[in-house]
């Protein structure tokens, strides 16, 4: 029996299929965290969706590309050019799927295992007990008659950082950000959200998220997805990075966390165009 998480999927099903069969993952046993961006960009999204709702035993935490698909089926916003989300919105079990994707977490936190997860980051200004808290305000926005509120405010970069007297759609938005969308920010956690380059290419006065000291104890470690161009490396052992790009013609990769063994499936498709 053992825990496996897994980096962004992004509709990558075949990828995931063949390295949870390289793994003898077993559904009925062994437990899938999944990093986040579950779908969009790759070629089966709705199955994708459809396969990780079916495991018994399962922690999602959400990625920006998963609460921009509940906000264009909410009518909140217009898809992209890039989307490939209609399969979802015109299947016949779509209601079922995105009622049990909104339920899920933005991070989850095992302290026996010593591990957390969130699908961005964790600014270097909270604790992981204030990051689950702060994570637990939005979930309970999501499954509450506000979710529609917060959808339709969700998209932005302000505020740039944290303030403990922000309030509502504020609040949730750059709880949001921090959780699904941070590469770069500064010391206090300003974010940096424009930039998307490797780490080494960080702007002026920014620093990727990982890089600063961090408040909280060394016994928890950190797995995070959204960040493929980093390509895995965040050089800090207790971070870990498992975006790597499956869906642009890289890897799809996961690692069992009890002894920290790392599995990797190559993308067995021509990388996508958008
Ligand atoms: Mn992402």
């Amino acid at each position: 029996v053992a825990t496996y998480a897994v980096g962004d999927i992004q509709g990558c099903l075949p990828a995931l299929e063949h390295l949870l069969a390289s793994a003898h993952f077993t559904p009925d046993l062994d437990t899938l965290w999944v990093a986040g961006d579950l779908v969009n960009r790759g070629p089966d999204s709705l199955g994708t969706l459809r396969f990780i709702k079916s495991l018994p035993n399962c922690q999602v935490v959400l990625g920006n590309h998963d609460l921009h698909l509940l906000a264009v089926a909410g009518g909140h916003k217009a898809p992209g050019k890039k989307d490939t989300l209609n399969e979802i919105l015109k299947a016949d079990d779509s209601d079922t799927l995105l009622s049990w994707l909104q339920c899920q977490a933005l991070m989850h936190h095992d302290p026996a295992l010593g591990y957390a997860m969130v699908h961005a980051g964790i600014p270097p200004c909270w604790t992981l007990e204030a990051a689950s808290g702060y994570a637990r305000e939005v979930e309970a926005v999501l499954q509450s008659s506000e979710a529609d509120l917060f959808f339709s405010h969700m998209y932005g970069n302000t505020p740039c950082g944290w303030h403990d007297h922000l309030e509502g759609t504020d609040r949730w938005r750059v709880i949001t950000n921090y959780f699904t969308r941070m590469r770069f920010c500064d010391h206090k956690g300003q974010l940096e959200l424009v930039t998307k380059t490797d780490a080494q290419f960080a702007p002026e006065g920014f620093s990727p998220w990982f890089s600063y000291p961090r408040p909280y104890d060394q016994n928890n470690r950190i797995l995070f997805g959204h960040w493929a161009s980093i390509e895995g490396r965040t050089n800090n052992d207790n971070i870990i990075a498992l975006d790597t790009g499956c869906v642009w013609g890289g890897s799809l990769t996961m690692i069992r966390l009890e002894d920290r063994q790392l599995f990797s499936e190559p993308c067995p498709l021509p990388p996508s165009s958008g």
